[in-house]
């Protein structure tokens, strides 16, 4: 029985490898988190930036309540089922007339997942259209494995090591994913994807949640947390995340380091195991 999504939803995510938009989230609510996050900033003095642009439902209310939100977890259920851990989360910010991107990719690279059926939804807490730099994706590119990644760090480039992929993708049937601000798109893990420049005058921010079914494996060597959203984790494959109960208390802080450090160390490992078994 479905959630949330139409069967033909469902079945357009399956075979293309995305679905969108899909809304979500309501104009108070888009409020709200945007409000938390300038807040944030003007205490700090600085836009928000790694490492609290990573994982920040470990720091924050918004987007702790984000990560449990009702309507995206129906949507993700539709596509994963009913039992999801959070495996990891991102804030994307473009600032205004910037030439922020991110190459083409695919996610799930370096994450040492199996079955490869991890989801993304990507929330949009302001426009994000093809002015702002929308995301923009191969229709389909999920039914290939893994293709080799390299990176290529460039300052403008959103992923610190500008991970991409190696081969030049084609992109006659590219197509964007132009969202309103508190909707979101949904893409697979295999997806080929990428976003270019925000030529608007304004942030372009989203939220990028990874959610996988409790059923996948971990087959990194750093074993990682991931957070039990919605149902039951039958299969223990996964160091248990606590919930943020408080925001902003020194320990807080320190469980959120330590968990980024693990994140970026099974990356890294991950990079390495590709690399050997690609070259
Ligand atoms: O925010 C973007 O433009 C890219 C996001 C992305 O690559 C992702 O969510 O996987």
């Amino acid at each position: 029985m479905e959630k949330s999504l139409e069967y033909d939803q469902i079945r357009h995510y399956h075979d293309k490898g995305f679905l969108s938009p899909i809304n979500v989230l309501t104009r108070d609510e888009i409020q709200t988190f945007n409000s938390e996050i300038e807040a944030f900033e003007k205490a700090s003095g600085q836009p928000i930036d790694f490492p609290y642009k990573s994982r920040c439902h470990q720091i924050f209310s918004w987007a702790d309540t984000l990560v449990h939100h009702p309507k995206i977890l129906d949507a993700v259920e539709d596509v994963i089922g009913p039992d999801i851990l959070c495996y990891h989360a991102t804030l994307w910010i473009k600032p205004p007339q910037s030439n922020s991107f991110v190459r083409w990719h695919q996610d799930g690279t370096y994450f040492s997942l199996e079955p490869a059926v991890h989801v993304t939804a990507w929330v949009a807490l302001t426009i994000a259209d093809d002015d702002a730099g929308c995301m923009q994706v191969i229709p389909g590119s999920h039914k290939n494995e893994f293709l080799e990644h390299n990176d290529d760090s460039n300052p403008d480039n959103l992923i610190p090591r500008g991970q991409g992929l190696a081969i030049n993708v084609n992109t006659e049937h590219a197509v964007s994913m132009p969202l309103e601000a508190g909707q979101m798109s949904l893409h697979h893990t295999k997806l080929f994807h990428a976003s270019f420049n925000n030529k608007r005058d304004t942030r372009r921010i989203g939220f990028g949640i990874s959610y996988i079914p409790t059923s996948t494996k971990d087959i990194g060597k750093t074993k990682a947390h991931a957070l039990l959203v919605r149902g039951k984790d039958n299969y223990n494959n996964f160091l248990p995340e606590k919930r943020l109960i408080e925001p902003h208390t020194p320990e807080q802080y320190e469980y959120h380091l330590s968990l980024m450090k693990q994140f970026r160390k099974r990356q890294d490992e991950g990079a390495l195991f590709s690399k050997a078994h690609l070259d």
